[in-house]
């Protein structure tokens, strides 16, 4: 399936891989790109030097090309964004902010520019500031979300702009992909599903709670203060949502949620950790290699969209 997507990234398959914090390092962006999809290495709130050190390491264990996803909420944005260009990073996607000052730099670079967006205004602000392609993110997705839905954020997002549009959100298996390009998209991006692959570090205990999720184990956090987080339900979330009703402050909640992320991916705490996760958390049944889960949705998407 070629699209202006895969032509412009020199790809085989129109699935990228999300940025997730935590778990998209160079094992996962490496297994990726080398079943023939865009790998990310998340740089979410790593300092540039880590992130420089992530793009070395996934360097010897692929060849084909891969990305960075710069988290725009981090203190080391800055950084991240230089380390990009001075390790020769082709593609480039940004996520939980507005990337406008770094766009020169990366363009003059010759780096492929992916705005995140959540909204129209954002998207076409993007390309008016040169970006290459925008994935429109729905709020089916894991992490830090916007408001509208994938089924309706795609199609206004590729009627706004000229640009190639990359679904995200919601996708998690081959009929989300056909969906997608059915609403216009060109590619996906998906994170959930590669949480659990063979090659994603991620404790085992994150990916069973993942693979064992129902549809309504979904839930958000944060959403009354401005900092809406979809994660599966746990401890965490129930001690969120209580205080959150109780109207205390986003400072005085924020313990709840520091290096909860880390602890859930890491440490294997799914009780009081943060488990982010996408909507589609309750399709995903197993483990699988990045390159049979690839496989597998494209041989689907393909035969729906009749073009086997
Ligand atoms: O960025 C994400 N997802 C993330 S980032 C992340 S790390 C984190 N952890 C805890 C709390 C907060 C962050 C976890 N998941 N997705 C891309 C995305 N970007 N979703 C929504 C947006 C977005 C929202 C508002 C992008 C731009 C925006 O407005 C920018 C502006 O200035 O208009």
């Amino acid at each position: 399936m070629k699209t202006r997507i895969t032509e412009l990234l020199g790809i085989q398959y129109p699935i990228i891989q999300g940025g997730m914090a935590w778990v998209a390092e160079h094992h996962l962006a490496a297994a990726v790109s080398q079943a023939g999809g865009l790998g990310l290495i998340g740089g979410a709130n790593a300092p540039g030097e880590i992130v420089r050190e992530e793009i070395r390491q996934a360097r010897k264990l692929t060849d084909k090309p891969f990305g960075v996803n710069v988290m725009l909420m981090s203190p080391h944005a800055d950084d991240v964004a230089k380390v990009v260009v001075e390790e020769g990073i082709k593609v480039v996607t940004t996520g939980a902010g507005n990337p406008e000052k770094y766009m020169d730099m990366w363009k003059t670079a010759g780096v492929k520019v992916i705005p995140v967006v959540a909204s129209v205004a954002l998207a076409r602000r993007m390309e008016r500031y040169g970006a290459d392609a925008v994935v429109a993110e729905g709020c089916e997705s894991g992490g830090h979300i916007g408001e509208q839905t994938t089924m309706t954020l795609v199609p206004q997002v590729v009627d706004a702009v000229g640009i190639p549009v990359i679904a995200a959100g919601g996708i998690g298996d081959g009929r989300g992909i056909a969906a997608a390009f059915m609403l216009g998209a060109e590619a996906v991006q998906m994170g959930t599903r590669f949480v659990v692959s063979t090659e994603s570090v991620v404790h085992e205990n994150y990916k069973q709670r993942i693979i064992k999720a129902k549809d309504i184990d979904s839930a958000v956090t944060g959403r009354s203060h401005g900092h809406p987080v979809r994660c599966l339900r746990n401890q965490m979330t129930r001690e969120y949502a209580k205080l959150e009703a109780e109207g205390k402050s986003f400072e005085e909640l924020e313990y709840l949620t520091l290096g909860a992320l880390r602890r859930a991916v890491q440490e294997g705490d799914v009780a009081s950790g943060t488990v982010m996760a996408g909507q589609i958390a309750g399709m995903i049944s197993k483990e699988q290699t990045c390159r049979e889960m690839i496989e597998e949705m494209m041989a689907q998407a393909e035969k729906l969209l009749g073009r086997e």
